[in-house]
């Protein structure tokens, strides 16, 4: 790897690895790698993931529904290490041929429903059990605006600013400062929208908050990527006074630990299977 310019050839081949955090599972073509079934518990939910923010928007939002008394939001919880492959088992790919987690199972209705970008999984869920998704036509739109802004911007948050500033093998100023703005700007945004609202569709606590908060709630709680100072996000007081809002909801705390496998003791629980499963963890003195 250099940083010198680069030209590229007539035509891309695949020169393997190309360094960086994720050199080892990134390949240009989708499918599985090896064959093996995914295991099974006895909820009606079966979820597939791991605790990225993408993943833990699923968990959150399953507690949530458990908190609101949805008995049938009761759910396992089964690791899926990325870093692993474990995300290109043929079990896997038969309910996300995208091979990213998080994937959901939903096991209750004559057929198996299989649910994948973790976008639809909230909407799916929100629907299924008539929930957190105002009711209201207006509102709802406002809800699913935000929702779909987010599936849309975290991508260059993510696999723009978080890639090139932490994950890269070489730290680039082009991509860096590029993506850097790009962060910024979207702060920018949600900041001077909670200005005016107190959550993302107004009044109403929604699955767009619980889209948002894992990526840009946590990047300003230093949370994600360890780039508060880098980005300045003092200058966002009213994201970071939602962020410290939803971050201390019951529902959040207990989503954030579930197929977490790194952090403090108490912070980690590689699969759930009962509400106990999380009790006990969130017991554990740190
Ligand atoms: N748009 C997808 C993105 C999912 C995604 O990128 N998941 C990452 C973890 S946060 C993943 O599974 N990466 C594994 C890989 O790329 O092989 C969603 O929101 O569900």
């Amino acid at each position: 790897m250099s940083s010198q310019p680069y030209t590229p050839p007539k035509v891309w081949t695949w020169e393997q690895p190309s360094g960086g955090h994720f050199a080892s599972i990134n390949r240009p073509i989708a499918g599985p790698t090896h064959d093996k079934a995914l295991p099974q518990g006895k909820h009606p939910l079966q979820l597939y993931s791991m605790a990225t923010p993408n993943g833990v928007k699923a968990t959150i939002m399953l507690e949530e529904l458990l908190a609101l008394g949805h008995t049938g939001a009761e759910y396992d919880a089964w690791l899926i290490r990325i870093g692993e492959g474990d995300q290109f088992s043929s079990g896997f790919v038969e309910i996300n041929p995208n091979s990213k987690i998080p994937a959901l199972l939903d096991l209750s209705g004559s057929e198996p429903v299989r649910v994948f970008e973790s976008g639809s999984i909230l909407l799916y869920l929100a629907e299924k059990f008539g929930a957190l998704l105002p009711q209201d036509p207006a509102k709802r739109t406002q809800a699913l605006n935000w929702l779909f802004w987010q599936m849309g911007s975290a991508p260059y948050l993510g696999g723009g600013f978080g890639h090139f500033y932490v994950y890269a093998p070489e730290k680039l100023e082009y991509p860096i400062n590029r993506f850097a703005m790009e962060a910024k700007r979207q702060l920018d945004v949600l900041n001077r929208h909670l200005a005016e609202n107190t959550y993302m569709a107004g009044e109403e606590y929604s699955i767009a908050d619980i889209a948002i908060y894992p990526w840009y709630g946590a990047l300003v709680q230093g949370l994600v990527y360890n780039a508060a100072e880098f980005l300045s996000v003092h200058e966002y007081p009213h994201l970071q006074r939602w962020a410290d809002n939803i971050a201390a909801r019951p529902a959040v705390i207990r989503g954030r630990i579930v197929n977490r496998v790194w952090g403090e003791e108490n912070e980690q629980l590689a699969e759930r299977h009962s509400a106990a499963d999380i009790d006990q963890r969130l017991a554990l003195k740190k």
